[in-house]
């Protein structure tokens, strides 16, 4: 029987997951249609593979170690049960038995070496990968509360969406990641493509994937970094070889600036330039995302918005409004100001 408490809690859970349902919907409707659910059950990269296989191998001796135990404790439970005809008299006193002793030293010992060298192992395999010729490199930049992303081989630097070949096991062409922090620490992790990674000031560090499937692969930041961790998402890109060439095309190209003028004017005029870089405009900032091809990316503000005009102007009129306590302030536009600048900022592809 669940008693009246029990029962309010449980039905509150209830309520509290529908809700939690609710949200998940609405964040899924929010963001762009694909599916965002990372997993680490089901690895797209060589790197979450081998961890993928090392959790399982680990899992089943943890397990077959909890059945072991919990039958031991549930005999002995039943045997030496209280019976009727207890007498009250204290069970015989048993003092050392070296047998015992041993197998409980030396079993648990060997368990731990065994799990000990099947971690090494993986760790060396994906440590020490060497990167074939061939290799992209990406250098990621951890910022509150967002990502930035160079393209050193290329020279363009974009943010929050990162835009990486797809890898044919037979012929991979993988992307080797540097880490880096701007500000504090952070953590690279897509649970699909690889394990976790930090990114930590004045430190370098390294990680590499090779996706063996095409789409969109989501993240976030696993080490919490301020206000708007939460909100520091990130989206890895994995392009078929032909779309991963136009989307560097592209990228490399400074943007078509056209009719716009008036919003250009506003937005290079405006301390607007003095965090955000736009290729080909006196625009160098680099405290904010780099915004030369901002149209390519599906989302903003680290994936916690679509890249849509609404949430755009939205964006500019109110940064908080999106991700309260971020980096951007609110540049106190006025209404017609912020529909040049959002109309300006729609023109870069
Ligand atoms: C003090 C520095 C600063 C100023 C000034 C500033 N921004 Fe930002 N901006 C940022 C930061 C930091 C972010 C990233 C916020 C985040 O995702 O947490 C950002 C994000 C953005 C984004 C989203 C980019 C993306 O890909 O996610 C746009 C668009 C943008 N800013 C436009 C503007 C415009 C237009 C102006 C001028 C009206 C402006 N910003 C002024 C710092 C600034
Ligand atoms: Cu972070």
């Amino acid at each position: 029987m669940v008693s009246e408490p029990g029962m309010a809690a449980l039905v509150m859970f209830a309520g509290a997951s529908n809700a939690f349902a609710a949200t998940a919907g609405s964040m899924r409707a929010a963001l762009a249609s694909e599916p965002a659910i990372p997993n680490i059950f089901a690895p797209s990269s060589t790197p979450a593979d081998s961890i993928y296989h090392l959790s399982v191998f680990v899992l089943s001796v943890c397990a077959a170690i909890f059945i072991v135990v919990f039958s031991l404790i549930v005999y002995a439970l039943i045997r030496f049960r209280r019976r009727a005809d207890d007498d009250g008299s204290e069970p015989p006193q048993i003092y050392g038995s070296n047998q015992v002793e041993l197998a409980w030293t030396v079993i648990p010992v060997l368990i731990i070496v065994v799990l000990f060298l099947a971690s090494a192992r993986v760790i060396h395999a994906v440590e020490d990968a060497e990167m074939p010729a061939g290799t992209t490199e990406v250098v990621a930049i951890g910022h509150q509360f967002w990502w930035e992303f160079r393209y050193p081989q290329q020279g363009f630097v974009t943010a929050n969406e990162l835009h990486v070949p797809v890898s044919d096991p037979q012929h991979p062409t993988p992307t080797h990641i540097t880490l880096m922090s701007a500000d504090t620490d952070h953590s690279f992790w897509v649970p699909k493509l690889a394990g976790k990674v930090d990114l930590i000031p004045n430190r370098v560090n390294n990680m590499w994937i090779d996706p063996h499937d095409t789409g969109v692969y989501v993240g976030q930041c696993a080490q919490y970094c301020g206000t708007q961790h939460a909100k520091m998402l990130l989206r890895v890109v994995v392009d078929s070889p032909q779309d991963y060439e136009k989307w560097l095309a592209n990228e490399k190209q400074p943007p078509q600036l056209d009719a716009v003028a008036n919003g250009r004017r506003i937005f290079e005029s405006t301390a607007c330039v003095n965090c955000h870089t736009v290729a080909g405009t006196n625009a160098h900032g680099t405290f904010g995302p780099d915004l030369t091809h901002l149209m390519s990316r599906a989302t903003i503000a680290a994936g916690a918005a679509d890249n849509t005009k609404e949430n755009l102007r939205l964006w500019i009129k109110s940064p908080d409004a999106i991700k309260p306590g971020c980096l951007m302030p609110a540049m106190q536009l006025t209404e017609p100001e912020i529909d040049a600048v959002t109309a300006y900022l729609l023109t870069l592809h």
